[in-house]
């Protein structure tokens, strides 16, 4: 029988199979090889109780948190409290890029931001090449556009803390009992566990709302050879030299096309590259 793995909680696997949640105790043959999200081979040994057999190939595994066949990255950042950092933000979607997962960029609370700054924002990611939803998790404003794009996936949610994560959640299933605002970001609490869970959402699909890309070194997860690729829009320019760093180079289609006109590599998606550049290489 085929099942899918749906939370982590300790040593413990919970596995859906046929609709029904099955803990299956870690195997040391498959040990540190089943993730969240992966769809798994199993045999029932009880009503509560699944042998793992064999992992299926999976599309994609991400780092932090460690889930398996992410359909979508929804990547949530206030416009205000706290202001957008895109350095933050763009961390986040190269390494998002670099494991092959794709990203939804929303932009929370609207309901306290001036509009101009929507609008720049969003300007600037859907050029990169992103989708774009503003949302405000207390007026409504945009989750009926954000339920349709994540409706029947697997979604792991990303951006930094206070962005609105849970709440967004929260107005989808009001019902949950989820914690929002100032919690466990000190010391012990849900920061210094590994648990993880899928929440299966009223619409299809499931959303994961771990802290995992809350506070994200991108060093960890990217080479800074690798950052010249993970850029998006840059793709769209070819260079001289295939191994281009887009710094100095003659010939750099990059360099030739920064500007904020559309379709062009925006100024300030150029600076956070430069700044991630310096901090992954030095250059
Ligand atoms: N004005 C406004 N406040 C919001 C909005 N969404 C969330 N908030 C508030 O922002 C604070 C943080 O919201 P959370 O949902 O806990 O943020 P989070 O991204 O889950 O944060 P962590 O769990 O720490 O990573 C809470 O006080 C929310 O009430 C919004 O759209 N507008
Ligand atoms: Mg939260
Ligand atoms: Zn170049």
């Amino acid at each position: 029988m085929i099942g899918h793995v749906v939370y982590k909680k300790g040593p413990h696997l919970g596995v859906e199979v046929e609709g029904k949640v099955y803990i299956s105790l870690p195997r040391k043959r498959l040990k540190g090889q089943v993730f969240v999200g992966d769809y798994v081979e199993v045999e029932v040994v009880d009503d509560q109780h699944v042998r793992i057999l064999a992992v299926k190939d999976r599309k994609n595994l991400l780092p932090k948190p460690r889930v398996a066949n992410v359909d979508i990255a929804v990547v949530v950042f206030a416009l205000r409290l706290p202001d957008l950092d895109n350095l933050h933000l763009d961390s986040i979607l190269a390494i998002l890029e670099k494991y092959e997962v794709d990203a939804l960029v929303v932009l929370n609370k609207l309901d306290i931001a001036p509009r101009e700054e929507y609008e720049k924002w969003k300007y600037i990611y859907e050029n990169a090449g992103y989708d774009v939803v503003g949302t405000s998790a207390i007026t409504g404003e945009g989750l009926e556009e954000l339920k349709e794009k994540i409706e029947g996936k697997t979604v792991v949610l990303a951006g930094p803390s206070g962005a609105g994560k849970t709440s967004l959640i929260k107005a989808f299933m009001p019902d949950l009992n989820l914690k929002i605002g100032r919690i466990g970001r000190h010391g012990k609490g849900r920061h210094t566990t590994t648990d993880i869970t899928l929440i299966k959402t009223p619409f299809g699909g499931y959303v994961c709302d771990t802290p995992g890309f809350a506070r994200v070194e991108i060093s960890h997860f990217v080479d800074g050879r690798e950052l010249p690729k993970l850029y998006r829009e840059f793709r769209r320019f070819p260079c001289k030299f295939s191994d281009c760093t887009h710094i100095h180079e003659p010939g750099c289609g990059v360099l030739e096309n920064i500007g904020k006109d559309p379709g062009k590599v925006h100024p300030e998606r150029y600076r956070t590259y430069r700044l991630l550049m310096k901090k992954l290489t030095g250059l």
